[in-house]
């Protein structure tokens, strides 16, 4: 199996190596493409060396799988010409997510969708896929009306010219350093993920809401959310308020949650236990506490979920799909 990382030289897919390795992903030959500007570097990886390549090279040693994680135009662009060279891509950028030809998948949720003639398979939105992993099962189990979310969210969710603004700003050196953000983000707040939309929501918080309903089959679900970045590197949280059609006991969710895959619950909060970014770091697992009712309406639940975005928000759950493929011989 040739295994092509596409961005091996960005945050995303440094992270794809690292959970490649961690996970021990089996793979016969391995590509590191980025852009024009990094092919001749070298990436050591497990002790290899591997010249960067870029992406016609790529194409031209027609890998099986390719990880892209290398921003939506280049997809757009690449990724159906690696497909029809028969490569399998799996698309880290919001390019093919909500084409109707194009499956959206969180392991957890929906893998069975994946067929054989599945070419170019998306990857959700970091904060979709931390919210709907721990929301799934209580979808199952009580059928949500609406959820309400409000988001918390990394640097390390723009690239790493963002970390750079953000240290820069740190450490007092932010004069003459390009900005990414529109304004400072050290002690600050920006109410604003992605372009704003003609709506008046910017188009993070409409991934939110189109994506959600995509993985979880369901147009029924009424969502709003208010995305927002935050200095932080750890990971994104967020504060959920969930609406079910169906009465539900605390402590069956509790146990519900619990009980999921890739769900860790941190809800004591006589210990101060609730789940914060500094831990979730490098974590492949969704963390979720604070969990109580909502007082001010009935059969309404309300949560904090925190996950590292560039784990499973991103590089863990493409390589989830990746085994999905490599174990039910979809990819050859
Ligand atoms: P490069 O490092 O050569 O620019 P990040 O989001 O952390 O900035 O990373 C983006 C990743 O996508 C990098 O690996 C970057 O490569 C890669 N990339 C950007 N544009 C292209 C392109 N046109 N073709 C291939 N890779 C690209
Ligand atoms: C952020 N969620 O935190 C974004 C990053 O659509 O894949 C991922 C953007 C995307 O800024």
């Amino acid at each position: 199996m040739k295994l092509a990382v596409v961005g091996a030289t960005g945050l995303v897919g440094n992270e794809v190596l690292k959970v490649v390795k961690e996970r021990n992903f089996q793979y016969d030959e391995l590509m590191m493409v980025a852009s024009p500007r990094s092919v001749g570097k070298t990436i050591t990886f497990k002790g290899q060396d591997y010249t960067v390549i870029g992406m016609e090279e790529a194409i031209s040693k027609q890998p099986d799988l390719a990880i892209f994680s290398a921003g939506g135009s280049t997809s757009l662009e690449w990724a159906p010409k690696f497909a029809e060279a028969g490569t399998i891509v799996i698309d880290n950028s919001s390019a093919w997510r909500m084409s109707p030809h194009h499956k959206l998948i969180v392991p957890e949720i929906n893998a069975t969708q994946l067929r054989i003639d599945d070419r170019i398979i998306a990857n959700p939105n970091c904060s979709t896929i931390q919210m709907v992993v721990a929301l799934a099962p209580l979808h199952k189990k009580y059928k949500i009306k609406r959820i309400v979310v409000s988001t918390y969210q990394s640097v390390t969710g723009t690239g790493k010219a963002a970390v750079d603004q953000l240290m820069n700003e740190r450490a007092g050196n932010s004069n003459g350093v390009d900005k990414v953000y529109p304004y400072q983000i050290d002690l600050n707040v920006l109410p604003h993920i992605d372009v704003f939309q003609d709506n008046g929501y910017t188009k993070e918080e409409m991934k939110m809401v189109n994506e959600t309903k995509k993985i979880l089959n369901d147009d029924s679900i009424s969502l709003t959310a208010t995305t927002v970045r935050i200095p932080v590197i750890g990971g994104h949280s967020e504060s959920v308020n969930v609406e079910f059609e169906q009465e539900f006991d605390l402590a069956e969710v509790r146990a519900l949650l619990a009980e999921t895959n890739g769900v860790v619950v941190e809800d004591d909060v006589e210990q101060l236990k609730y789940p914060m970014p500094i831990n979730a770091h490098n974590r492949d697992e969704v963390f979720v506490g604070r969990l109580r009712r909502d007082e001010s309406q009935p059969k309404t639940l309300n949560m904090w979920i925190v996950a590292d975005n560039l784990r499973k928000g991103a590089a863990t759950n493409t390589v989830q799909i990746a085994e999905y493929l490599a174990e039910h011989n979809l990819v050859y």
